[in-house]
Formats: C-alpha cells, sequence, structure tokens
C-alpha cells in the first residue's frame, strides 16, 4: 500500500471512530426515557382482490362447528384458473375462507371438498399432504420476491397425530404454534376438512386491530389424493412456486367500537429492521368509558436477566386513543435482548406482547465488526437451514421410488416409500403345508405388511435425521 492510500484509510478509520464517538456522545442523556405520543397507521394503498376480516359478530367457539360464522363473507376457491398440478375439477380439491377477529384472537376458518382425504405427516413434510398453507404481510411493505422480517407462513393440517399449526416463518420464530386454538374435523360428506382456527394476536405482531387498517394475506388449499401436493388453488400467488408478499390480496380489518360500557386494548410491538435504532415503539389502542390509568411495563432481557425495566402509567379519557409509547432504554449494551411489553387496565386485564431487539450503536468499531460477523454467520446458518429442507424433501421424493421387503421365507410383503403395498409373495410351498388354515395365512401377511411398513418408516425416519441431525436445527422436526 502506497503512503497516500494508507494516509486515506487512516482517515477513514479515524472518521469512523469519531462518528462512533459522536453517536455514542449522543446518547439521551438529557432526555426523558419515554414518551407518549399519537399513533397514525399508515393507510396502505388498495389492492385486488380485496376482502373484510369481519369483527366477529357474536364468540367464536373453535370447535370446526361453524354455525357462528353465519353471515361472514367467503372467499370461494374452486375454477381452473385457481388451481395449479393435476387438479382435476371441484369435487378432487375446492373450498372457502372466511376471517374475522375479536380482541383476543384473529379467527380463520376454512371448510374443503376433497374426494380422498389424505395425511401421512411426520412422513412427509406436513404442507405435502391435504392442508391449508396461510401467509401474512402485517406490515403490508409488499416485499417482492422475497419475505420481510414482519411476515409470516404457516401451515394447517389434520395430521394422524392430531392438529397442527406450524409457522415455516415469522419473528416469533419457527415450530408448531401451541398458543393457538384448532378445531379441525373431517366432513361428514364431500371428503374434506372443517378447519376452524383461533391464532392469539401475538403471534402475529406487529400486526392487530385498530392500529393498521389493513393487512396482506394469502393462502392455498392443497390436495394429496395420489401423490403429496399434487394440486393446490390458491387465492393469489406468493407461497407456492417463490415467496412473494408483493403478490399477496389484502385484508381490510373491519372495526365497530366495541357494545356500549365495554372497553377494549390492543397492544403491539414494531420490530426494527436495522439495529441502529435506540427507539422502541409501542403502539397502543384503548377504548376507555372512563377517566382512568393503564399501567405500562417495559422490559429487556438477555439471558433471561433482566437488563432494563421501564414501569409507568398512562392516563386516557374516555374514547378511543391510538397512542405511540417510546421507549429509549439506556444503560444497556449493543447486543440481543428479549423483550415484553405489558399493558394492564383497572379491570385487571393485562395484554402482554413479546419482541426482539436486536441493537447495535456504542460499540468500538472492532465489536460493531465482530457483530456484523455474527450476522452473516446467522445468514450463513439459515441457507444451510433451507438447503437442508431442500435435500430433505429430495430425499423423501427419491424413498417413494424405493422398496422395502419384510417376512419370514414362506411370506413376504414389499412396501414403497409411501407405505403402500405393492405385492405380496407367498411361497407355494407353504400352500402346500396341510397345517395351513386361513387364519395363520391372514396372521402371516399382516406380520409381512408391517414389518415391510415399519423398515419403510425407519428408513424415512433415519434419512431425515441424517441430514438434519448433524446441523441441529432447532425446531425442523416441527416443521417437517
Ligand atoms: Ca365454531
Ligand atoms: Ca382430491
Ligand atoms: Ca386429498
Amino acid at each position: 500500500m502506497s503512503n497516500t492510500k494508507a494516509m486515506v484509510v487512516m482517515v477513514i478509520l479515524s472518521a469512523l471512530v469519531v462518528l462512533a464517538g459522536c453517536r455514542a456522545g449522543r446518547a439521551p442523556a438529557a432526555k426523558t426515557e419515554w414518551s407518549v405520543g399519537e399513533f397514525k397507521a399508515e393507510q396502505p394503498k388498495k389492492v385486488s382482490p380485496r376482502h373484510t376480516c369481519a369483527r366477529a359478530p357474536r364468540a367464536i367457539v373453535v370447535d370446526g362447528d361453524l354455525s357462528e360464522w353465519k353471515g361472514i363473507a367467503e372467499i370461494v376457491l374452486d375454477r381452473p384458473e385457481q388451481a395449479h398440478g393435476t387438479w382435476k375439477n371441484a369435487a378432487d380439491m375446492s373450498g372457502s375462507a372466511r376471517l374475522c377477529y375479536d380482541s383476543d384472537y384473529l379467527y380463520l376458518a376454512f371448510v374443503t371438498t376433497d374426494d380422498v382425504f389424505r395425511h401421512t405427516w411426520p412422513l412427509i413434510p406436513i404442507w405435502a399432504g391435504d392442508c391449508v398453507q396461510v401467509a401474512f404481510d402485517p406490515l403490508e411493505d409488499r416485499r417482492v420476491g422475497t419475505r420481510a422480517p414482519d411476515d409470516q407462513e404457516m401451515t394447517v393440517a389434520l395430521t394422524p397425530e392430531g392438529p397442527r399449526l406450524s409457522r415455516w416463518a415469522g419473528p416469533q420464530g419457527r415450530g408448531p404454534i401451541t398458543t393457538a386454538k384448532l378445531g379441525l374435523v373431517r366432513r361428514k360428506t364431500g371428503g374434506g376438512v372443517i378447519y376452524e382456527i383461533g391464532i392469539p394476536w401475538d403471534e402475529l405482531a406487529p400486526l392487530a386491530p385498530k392500529l393498521r387498517p389493513s393487512f396482506g394475506f394469502t393462502f392455498s388449499l392443497n390436495d394429496y389424493d395420489e401423490r403429496p401436493e399434487e394440486s393446490w388453488l390458491q387465492w393469489t400467488p406468493g407461497i407456492q412456486n417463490g415467496k412473494n408478499p408483493s403478490a399477496f390480496g389484502q385484508m381490510v380489518l373491519e372495526y365497530t367500537p366495541p357494545p356500549a360500557g365495554e372497553t377494549e386494548l390492543y397492544v403491539t410491538s414494531t420490530v426494527p429492521e436495522k439495529p441502529n435504532v435506540t427507539e422502541l415503539t409501542f403502539p397502543l389502542f384503548r377504548h376507555a368509558v372512563s377517566d382512568e390509568k393503564l399501567a405500562v411495563t417495559m422490559t429487556l432481557t438477555a439471558d433471561e436477566k433482566t437488563v432494563a425495566e421501564r414501569k409507568t402509567e398512562i392516563a386516557v379519557e374516555p374514547g378511543a386513543h391510538a397512542l405511540a409509547l417510546v421507549w429509549r432504554p439506556g444503560g444497556i449494551r449493543d447486543g440481543t435482548y428479549a423483550g415484553t411489553v405489558a399493558v394492564g387496565d383497572a379491570s385487571g386485564k393485562t395484554v402482554t406482547r413479546a419482541f426482539n431487539y436486536e441493537r447495535m450503536i456504542t460499540a468500538p468499531l472492532a465489536m460493531r465488526i465482530d457483530t456484523l460477523k455474527q450476522r452473516i454467520a446467522r445468514l450463513a446458518k439459515r441457507r444451510v437451514e433451507l438447503y437442508g429442507r431442500h435435500e430433505a424433501t429430495l430425499a423423501y421424493r427419491m424413498d417413494v421410488a424405493k422398496q422395502w421387503i419384510a417376512g419370514g421365507g414362506t411370506v413376504r410383503a414389499i412396501v414403497n416409500g409411501k407405505l403402500r403395498l405393492v405385492d405380496v409373495e407367498i411361497d407355494p410351498e407353504l400352500l402346500a403345508d396341510s397345517q395351513l388354515d386361513a387364519g395363520l395365512l391372514e396372521d402371516l401377511i399382516r406380520a409381512a405388511v408391517s414389518a415391510a411398513q415399519k423398515k419403510a418408516a425407519d428408513a424415512a425416519a433415519r434419512a431425515m435425521e441424517e441430514l438434519t441431525g448433524g446441523l441441529s436445527i432447532p425446531g425442523i422436526e416441527g416443521l417437517m
């Protein structure tokens, strides 16, 4: 390096150090640690297709009986232009979707018609059997061709092990959503499934009624009759063949004030996309019936230890208020924190929202570079996870072509990777045996078939373990 170049590098480096110092020096010593202002939700532009997420007209009981959903408008998928893969007709796969909400849950109801109901999870990925996939773009930033940090994708299925709702992407992390209410039942006619689902608002943050006018949404009805995910019907693109929130439809959150004398409280947390943010903003909606004080507690924890906490009270008058509560947590280092914001009213009701906060502001240059390296390492790990999932899917597809043989020397059963019986071979000498009767023959066939099916299932489980075990990917089993 020439002397001039070295000088230039030195000057740039010192400038960066000075800048970092300025930032640290600008830490809000004199500023108050929190403030409360008016919250104004951005008004996204209208998008087609558009539908209404109704306010629940009456209490929703999540049980697979949709009688309380009467009067809520449906989105119907039953047309060839909505279908992909080897879709035949509406009897093969069709269905409807309805959405509504109350102060605690977003509810979804799907009713499908399907000539053959089939799901064999965990032998196949959960999205490859008969199921519904849903995707949300809470902030409606409509990212093109990839998900943004607020975006979510989930699959709901009636699996052999029971109803299951799994999240593949979202700020709350991946895995089964155990806080959701699931009422999934087979239909008495039409071969399909009724899916009645309640998802707590905390699982959908930063989405919240009154704090967002609408959200991006789409869904897909997946069909497995002969082959996993052989066809699907979709409201819009954006889930299948590439993640693309810019293609989603729009759900307008219908709002009517609560009945006279009833209060309403919605709280959410924002997800700062960049780590150089010193302020955390919590949008809050309160419909109050009298003068009151809301008790607010905001906390940040690292390694399960509280590192910052702020308790405060907000006075509100009767009526509807959309507020933005801003917290500037002081005295904390750069790092990754788990946080909660809890808002309690006089009736004793408390709404708690969880969030993650990654902060990179005051550290010396070297430490900031280290943090950057950690971020890159995390991104690389995520690539490995996605690759692992792809490989597991490939391995599964190969196994469909494979066959497993089991049984003694007299009766042998051949089963394929889908656990289907391909053939049974019986030794002619066995049939000549005078002691053989129909009951014994049935027992021998049954034993051979179940042994071959067990072999196939074990092989699939082993293949999955080999592909994922070495990487120790948390939650992947829950998704597959
Ligand atoms: Ca119900
Ligand atoms: Ca079908
Ligand atoms: Ca099916």
